[in-house]
């Protein structure tokens, strides 16, 4: 047995799925996860000394690659002189410096300890911010575990949301509308209808939780002028495009000003952190300010916020996003030609450094499109792909990353591979 095996077999009998995330266990994909015993740059290294060009990139944080040489220093540097204080710290205020300069609509952030407390934190200060009770938010996209946005797939305009998971009573998820993702019509509806009620919309302005989803812009613009109109605030919940999609997220890249953005994973560099900022106007509410409440002993520790400073200066530093947008594209357009060349009907949607493969005939627009793929497929795929030493996420419905660390030698022996797999499909 394999020492991978051996470990997971271990994992099982402590952590519920041997995992501390679901997704981690490899169960849609149908294979035992790997154990990782090292990683650094593009690669990761499973405890049986293989390794693999990793574009799961810890799902999202490590847009430098794994244990970058800079981030890691300063880690090292910052842990000599204690790693959380508890108190105010001067890296927490050049980390805050940092954010509301690059956020175009950020005047003041809370930073937290995952975007799982960021969305769920702005949801509260939206409806404390309106005085009303009900959130939209759209099939497909993901915004951690927050009971108020476990609801169950299955919108159609005017759908009020029922719970998605065991745990969470009808009346958390009562107030919650489950809107159609690119569907213009169906949430002018829903604001037509309830808009007067509605404290917020969150929204993840690129889908990566479906698999890759880009926005029509007609449809972003249209959430922007809803929610202005009808008084809703508009969240973007930025924890996977922010510093992402450019170095001002999405809200720079698409040129639409949200009233409130949720980040994460890239601004902690590859530990935990979490924030939500938005207008003096808004986020003064939060406590000690204001009356809304939000706390957490963790919050903005030194080291956190270390790895997350590196990574911000690296990235205003080096500027890679044209050169990441290359290597994706390059990616997207040399797999459209193998899978075309096989005759396989498949949709690859990728923006700036994401991309995903769907096995279906295009267009992927909407949860709904998406989750017509053949998954069975995409489990075949993978494998193949895994024993080629490419490591792409284990889930029909995420998307690859593409990080600085990936070199044009990756990319290419990425493609290669690919190319071996789609001709023994
Ligand atoms: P965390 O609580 O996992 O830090 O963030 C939740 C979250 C919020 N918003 C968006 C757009 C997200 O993508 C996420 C987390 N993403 C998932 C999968 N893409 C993380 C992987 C996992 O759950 O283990």
């Amino acid at each position: 047995m394999s020492r991978s095996k051996e470990l997971f077999e271990k994992a099982k009998r402590l952590m519920p799925g041997g995992v501390n995330s679901p997704v981690r266990s490899f169960r849609s994909v149908g294979l035992d996860p790997l154990v990782v015993s090292r990683a650094k740059g593009s690669r990761i290294y499973d405890v049986d000394g293989r390794s693999y060009i990793d574009y799961v990139m810890s799902w999202g944080p490590l847009i430098l690659g794994h244990a970058h040489d800079e981030v890691v220093g300063f880690i090292k540097e910052v842990a000599e002189r204690g790693t959380t204080y508890g108190i105010t710290c001067e890296l927490e205020i050049m980390m805050a410096e940092k954010v509301v300069s690059a956020k175009r609509s950020v005047e003041r952030v809370r930073f937290v300890n995952s975007g799982t407390e960021a969305t769920m934190s702005a949801i509260r200060l939206a409806r404390a911010y309106t005085g009303r009770k009900k959130i939209v938010k759209f099939e497909g996209c993901y915004h951690g575990h927050v009971d108020s946005l476990l609801v169950k797939a299955g919108s159609g305009v005017l759908t009020f949301g029922i719970p998605g998971t065991p745990g969470v009573p009808e009346e958390v998820v009562s107030h919650t509308i489950v809107a159609k993702y690119n569907d213009v019509e169906g949430i002018r509806e829903i604001f037509e209808k309830y808009g007067e009620d509605i404290a917020c919309v969150i929204v993840e302005p690129v889908v990566g939780n479906s698999g890759v989803i880009v926005p029509k812009i007609e449809f972003l613009n249209e959430l922007r002028s809803l929610t202005k109109n009808y008084g809703s605030v508009l969240i973007f919940d930025e924890v996977i495009t922010g510093f992402r999609l450019a170095y001002g997220g999405a809200e720079e890249y698409f040129r639409i000003d949200a009233d409130l953005v949720c980040l994460g994973k890239i601004i902690g560099g590859g530990l935990p952190v979490g924030a939500y900022g938005g207008s003096a106007d808004i986020m003064e509410m939060v406590a000690p300010s204001g009356p809304v409440y939000q706390a957490g002993t963790l919050s903005g520790n030194p080291l956190a916020m270390a790895a997350g400073l590196k990574t911000l200066e690296v990235l205003e530093r080096e500027k890679p996003y044209d050169e990441l947008a290359k290597k994706t594209s390059f990616i997207g357009n040399e797999l459209e030609k193998i899978f075309k060349e096989k005759g396989m009907a498949v949709t690859i949607n990728y923006i700036a450094s994401m991309i995903s493969v769907f096995f279906r005939e295009p267009p992927v627009e909407s949860f709904d499109d998406a989750v017509k793929s053949d998954t069975s497929l995409f489990a075949k795929f993978f494998s193949k792909l895994l024993d080629k030493g490419v490591y792409i996420p284990p889930s029909q419905f995420e998307a690859w990353f593409v990080s600085t660390s990936h070199t044009w030698e990756d990319i290419e022996h990425t493609v290669e591979a690919i190319r071996k797999v789609v001709r023994d499909l």
